[in-house]
């Protein structure tokens, strides 16, 4: 009969293509040899290295989807989820700078943005010169964006921004903000701006003792009538449906990350409660943890099968958003499940950094709620069945 691999029972690996598999490899290298090792110190210290976003950039992880004339790698959306599975495996954190950057920063620009703009801002955001952040949520406005309050209002030359946004991953590093403003000068529409830091009247302040994504600065942006030139209003797009689509995209790889944190959680509490003896026989001997492990290898398995599905969708262009909130819903809700129970499989060991899967629950919290909370997606799909919106 056919030989079965736990650790890959569906032969996701037999699905991808030559090009994908090379870009996972790249990717899976990278994360283990640069980042796994000095995660525990950089999430214990709440630092972020800035300089990996420059490694990140020279491997072609930044923006992968992007078109190689900006400095994009120009793959596709099952390579950009690859990319997320394996820098998530190590950190929740690290998928979150390498994310914000790809789907909310790049791609914003380069879909709505003038080619003056792609031009002066893609190439050093590919690199990883640039670091970029995504200003939605405001103090008042998180699962209801369209109830923001920051205004743009015209002036000579340009919009004076004014207003707070909050929770905004990136920002107190951030050489370039995309925010989101209603604007007087478009009927109250939603719009695009490309901030720049040392504008007058623009800061960052860090927001400070997160007890989860802790290697993952995060900060507010906060604008006191910042003079932003007409130059850096993205042109191509109005009204709410800006922010979404870039949305979408992050999402995506969220359902494709947190596979690959929860992979980590699962190996790690197989290894442990095989390695681990109590009542004279390993853990795993025993039939409630063998349980546990089927559930978390079941869960990952349907998991990293429909994030793929719907990376195939995103690439023949056929993608309906509605099956983002499917699998960003259940990967982030599953993964979380899986890095709870492998805290608990790890016993006294499990709360401490060095076994990593505390970090791994912590982490997914915040992911659990960012990009659309786990129940704003279940409102989502329970629009999309019945019509009736119940938010
Ligand atoms: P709604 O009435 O549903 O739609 C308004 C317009 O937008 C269009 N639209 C979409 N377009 C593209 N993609 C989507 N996913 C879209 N969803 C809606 C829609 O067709 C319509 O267009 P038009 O032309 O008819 O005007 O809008 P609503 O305001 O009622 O939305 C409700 C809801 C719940 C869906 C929405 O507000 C929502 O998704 N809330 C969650 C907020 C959220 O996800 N925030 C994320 C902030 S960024 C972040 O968390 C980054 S963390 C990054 C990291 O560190 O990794
Ligand atoms: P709320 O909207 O106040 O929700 C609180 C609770 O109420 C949730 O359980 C929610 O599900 C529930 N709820 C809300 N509405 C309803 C309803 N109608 N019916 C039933 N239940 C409801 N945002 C950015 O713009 N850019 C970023 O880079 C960014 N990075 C982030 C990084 C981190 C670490 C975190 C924690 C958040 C980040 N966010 C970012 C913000 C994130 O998107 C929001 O936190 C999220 O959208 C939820 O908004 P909120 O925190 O205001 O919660």
């Amino acid at each position: 009969k056919p030989t079965f691999d736990w650790a890959d029972p569906f032969l996701l690996d037999d699905q991808l293509t030559e090009e994908e598999r090379m870009v996972r490899d790249t990717a899976r290298d990278f994360a283990q040899a640069r980042l796994q090792p000095g995660i525990m110190d950089a999430y214990m210290t709440e630092s972020f290295d800035r300089k990996l976003m420059e490694e990140m950039g020279a491997l072609g992880l930044l923006g992968p989807t992007i078109p190689a004339e900006y400095g994009g790698a120009g793959l596709g959306y099952v390579s950009y989820g690859l990319v997320a599975r394996e820098v998530e495996r190590v950190d929740s954190g690290y998928r979150s700078a390498m994310s914000v950057q790809s789907s909310l920063v790049m791609y914003p620009i380069h879909a709505y943005g003038s080619d003056a703009q792609r031009m002066k801002f893609l190439p050093k955001l590919a690199s990883g010169e640039f670091i970029g952040c995504f200003g939605l949520t405001e103090p008042d406005a998180g699962s209801d964006p369209s109830g923001m309050r920051t205004r743009a209002v015209k002036v000579a030359d340009g919009y004076s921004l004014s207003g707070a946004k909050m929770w905004i991953s990136n920002s107190p590093i951030a050489d370039v903000m995309v925010v989101w403003a209603k604007s007087d000068a478009h009927d109250g529409a939603i719009r695009g701006f490309l901030l720049e830091r040392g504008m007058k009247g623009l800061t960052t302040p860090k927001i400070e003792n997160k007890l989860s994504l802790r290697a993952s600065v995060t900060g507010e942006i906060v604008m006191d009538e910042v003079i932003v030139p007409e130059e850096n209003l993205l042109p191509g797009v109005s009204g709410i449906k800006g922010p979404f689509g870039c949305l979408n995209r992050a999402r995506y790889g969220i359902a494709w990350g947190t596979m690959g944190a929860a992979e980590f959680c699962f190996h790690a509490a197989r290894q442990y409660t095989l390695d681990r003896k109590q009542f004279g026989r390993p853990l795993a001997a025993t039939q409630l943890v063998q349980k546990k492990l089927a559930d978390m290898e079941t869960e990952i398995a349907l998991g990293l099968q429909a994030a793929l599905r719907v990376g195939r969708l995103f690439d023949e262009g056929r993608l309906a958003p509605e099956a983002i909130s499917i699998v960003k819903r259940n990967n982030c809700g599953k993964a979380l499940d899986i890095a709870r129970a492998a805290r608990d499989m790890h016993g006294g060991n499990g709360i401490s950094a060095e076994f990593h899967v505390m970090r791994h629950a912590a982490n997914l919290e915040s992911v659990n709620t960012y990009e659309g909370t786990h129940d704003v997606h279940a409102l989502i799909l329970g629009r999309a069945i019945t019509g009736l919106a119940a938010f």
